[in-house]
């Protein structure tokens, strides 16, 4: 039986995936996106867990996709493995959990567009980010060229994709790459601490915040308050009355969902 390349563990109500393929630096290959989309059809359909951490097993996060795989692929083959994985990566953003991505090494062209799709990025101070992808005569293929200069703008983004250039964890949490840098022993200690106080708010609010960031970044600002004001009052339906009324109480929220 093949090994399984994510290793899926739970603390509390979060869930934390490892990428373990070390041999291969954690590149992701079509093995590795059948398991993904089989744990996020489990995220999908179970409610418990209330926050993801994903982070790699040994130097790296991910090196990129697998170089390997992508050798004497044509035009429609190419097609399908973009496809593929901007699939994968759109289906982890839209998740209503929050995301962490535990940044403990190298996150390299397909690595670095996983690490995008999460919703915050924590790094080790050994974490190098980097878009390789012209260096091979492409570009990244799963939502990196879109995702990067959305989140540090089109210069850092144009300065990290046409020079291949590799970036260490300062420089990326300079650039707003990154929220954070610890220490790499840290690293998933802290990220685990961020998702396990994430996951004590309230669900409801936090899958709108999620929401309303995405697709409001891809609105005008009048429509998109808009969308703020429509979704505000549904979430005196949902968590509100219950984190007001324990706030008042001096206690913490029992959320129903
Ligand atoms: N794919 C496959 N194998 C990889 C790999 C990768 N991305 N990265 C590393 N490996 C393998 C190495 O080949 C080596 O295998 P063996 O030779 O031992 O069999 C093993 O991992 C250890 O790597 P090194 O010996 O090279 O380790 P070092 O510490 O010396 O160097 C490194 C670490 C990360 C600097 C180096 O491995 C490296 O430069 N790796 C490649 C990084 C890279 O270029 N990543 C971007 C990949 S391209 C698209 C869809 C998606 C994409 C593009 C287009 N469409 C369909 C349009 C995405 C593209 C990418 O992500």
């Amino acid at each position: 039986m093949e090994e399984k390349i994510i290793h899926e563990s739970r603390e509390g109500r979060v869930a934390i995936w490892t990428i373990s393929r070390p041999k291969a630096l954690n590149a992701l290959n079509s093995a590795f996106f059948k398991e993904f989309n089989e744990l996020l059809d489990g995220l999908e359909s179970h409610q418990e867990v209330a926050a993801l951490v994903i982070t790699g097993e040994g130097k790296a996060f991910v090196a990129g996709a697998d170089i390997a795989e992508m050798q004497g692929m044509g035009r429609e083959e190419a097609l399908a493995f973009s496809r593929g994985g901007q699939k994968s990566f759109a289906r982890l953003a839209a998740l209503p959990i929050p995301v962490i991505a535990a940044v403990n090494g190298y996150a390299l062209g397909g690595g670095c567009e996983l690490a995008l799709a999460c919703d915050i990025r924590m790094a080790s101070n050994q974490a190098i980010f980097g878009m390789p992808e012209a260096r091979l005569g492409l570009i990244p293929g799963y939502g990196g060229t879109q995702r990067l200069p959305r989140l540090v703008g089109a210069g850092n983004a144009l300065y990290m994709l046409l020079s291949g250039k590799n970036i260490e964890a300062g420089e990326a949490l300079r650039m707003g790459l990154v929220q954070a840098v610890y220490e790499n022993e840290e690293i998933l200690e802290q990220s685990l601490k961020l998702a396990t106080g994430i996951s004590k708010l309230g669900p409801n609010a936090l899958s709108t915040i999620k929401e309303l960031v995405y697709k409001g970044s891809e609105m005008g600002l009048a429509e998109a308050v808009t969308l703020e004001n429509k979704r505000f009052p549904e979430l005196f339906e949902s968590d509100g009355p219950e984190g007001i009324q324990g706030f008042l109480e001096k206690r913490k929220p029992q959320w129903k969902s």
